[in-house]
């Protein structure tokens, strides 16, 4: 069993689509073992997507990613990570394969409703960054 980390990001939020992408991720056979509603600080986003700040979207990200709510979220099952990944789709809707979440749900390339970890090193950290160990109820 993995963990990974989670965001539907503001405009699902918005758009009252948190059920929505459970039962997605549910359908998966990924658990949710912690899910909260939070306002990321302008702080928290910038070091959240610190590995994109020489990128020419940052300054955008971090405004969208705090204009809004956002439901953070830590999912288990086997092989979360790549899991996930598979079911949210690619970075750009448009690129998106049939049956996820982002080309059923995302708006645009920046606003494409859902984060999730890149690899199991990624998901500790992020989920630590979030959640204390007492919040994962199995
Ligand atoms: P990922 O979320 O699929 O891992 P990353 O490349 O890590 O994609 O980018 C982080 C987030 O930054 C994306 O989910 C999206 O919200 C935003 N983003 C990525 N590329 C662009 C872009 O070219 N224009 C605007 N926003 C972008
Ligand atoms: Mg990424």
């Amino acid at each position: 069993m993995q963990k990974t980390f989670s965001i539907i990001k503001p405009d699902a939020v918005k758009r009252n689509l948190i059920g929505h992408i459970n039962q997605m991720i549910e359908n998966a056979d990924l658990k949710i073992l912690a899910s909260k509603k939070i306002y990321l600080t302008k702080n928290q986003a910038q070091i959240f997507y610190e590995v994109h700040k020489e990128r020419p979207f940052f300054n955008s990200l971090v405004e969208y990613m705090t204009s809004g709510a956002v439901q953070v979220q830590v999912l288990e099952g086997e092989d979360a990570v790549l899991k996930y990944r598979k079911i949210m789709g690619a970075t750009n809707p448009d690129e998106a394969e049939e049956g996820t979440i982002r080309k059923q749900y995302a708006e645009s390339i920046e606003a494409n409703s859902v984060h999730g970890s890149d690899s199991e090193e990624n998901a500790k950290i992020e989920i630590s960054f979030f959640f204390s160990g007492s919040e994962l109820v199995e």
